[in-house]
């Protein structure tokens, strides 16, 4: 089978969890569950929840306890992106090829149903209690997941993206800019890698050996990113092209140039890979994901 094959294959398996855990529709009770289906069926890649049922599943893992944590991890990340392109943020009316939820439902249905996503998710992360499996490694899965969405991972690398941005700050060194990266985009990917690796049983080593994987991933997918803001379409990508110049931003295109930031890219992703084949069980499917992730055209 080829990878596009496996990953769309992959890709609905998620899109069947999502389906199972969003509230249905209520008449006569407002947008904000529309907002909600909308924002999160409206497409996406859905690369977090395919890489944390991998990671699961290579550690040995093999119950449905997996299935409301890859449904809360969409969530947050859908949340994330549904408030990053608000009118007081990015301000960008197109997202995964579609308008964004605020451009369809307003600007304050908008900011609620983000706010509806990031509760949802909490909702159903906690519905992997039901299971008949250790409730510590649950437990332990549920506050990675937690803080890598918080101060200290997503919310907390954003609020500093924002912050600056607002204040005119330029001029970051890559430092800095690694550091934001590592927070707002590299920590969901940690989260993916390392709560399938509890669940699935993994020792403390490897859990750690995940995290540094997700990491790498993470900052090589932030700087495609960039790259992807310069040189790609509106039609390919779904979502607005020079919007990091539009809104100023200091990314490692405007530090280094496309070709530079393409070979760090590249180097952290050999650097995970390198990581990945350390880990027990068939790495396969991940290594190939990586290595696409790295050469991602959308
Ligand atoms: C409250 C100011 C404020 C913001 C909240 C936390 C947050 C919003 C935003 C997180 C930062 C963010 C949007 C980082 C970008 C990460 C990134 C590259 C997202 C795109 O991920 P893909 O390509 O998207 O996987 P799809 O659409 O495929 O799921």
């Amino acid at each position: 089978m080829t990878l596009k094959t496996e990953l769309e294959k992959r890709k609905q398996e998620v899109e069947e969890i999502l389906q199972f855990y969003l509230p249905e529709v209520n008449s006569g009770r407002g947008s904000l569950i529309p907002a909600v289906r909308y924002s999160v069926l409206a497409g996406g890649k859905r690369l977090r929840p395919v890489i944390m049922i991998e990671s699961y599943r290579m550690f040995g893992g093999s119950s449905d306890v997996i299935r409301p944590f890859a449904a809360a991890m969409e969530m947050i990340h859908t949340h994330s992106l549904v408030h990053d392109d608000l009118p007081a943020v990015d301000n960008d009316d197109f997202r995964r090829g579609k308008k964004t939820t605020h451009a369809v439902y307003g600007e304050a249905v908008g900011l609620l149903a983000g706010d509806a996503l990031l509760n949802l998710a909490y909702e159903t992360m906690i519905q992997a209690f039901r299971y008949n499996e250790e409730g510590d490694r649950i437990y332990r899965a549920a506050a990675i997941l937690a803080s890598k969405s918080g101060f200290s991972g997503m919310l907390g690398g954003q609020g500093l993206d924002v912050e600056n941005e607002k204040n005119g700050r330029q001029n970051y060194s890559e430092e800095e800019l690694l550091y934001i990266y590592e927070q707002k985009t590299a920590a969901l990917l940690e989260a993916a890698m390392m709560v399938g690796a509890v669940l699935g049983g993994a020792a403390r080593e490897q859990i750690s050996l995940c995290e540094q994987i997700g990491s790498k991933i993470g900052l090589a997918f932030q700087i495609r990113d960039d790259i992807l803001d310069v040189t790609s379409t509106q039609e390919e990508l779904g979502k607005p092209v020079f919007s990091d110049a539009k809104n100023e931003k200091t990314t490692f295109v405007t530090l280094y140039n496309v070709d530079q930031a393409s070979a760090i890219a590249d180097r952290l992703t050999d650097e995970a890979l390198e990581k990945l084949r350390e880990l027990p069980g068939d790495t396969g499917f991940l290594e190939a994901l990586f290595r696409e992730m790295a050469g991602r055209k959308s």
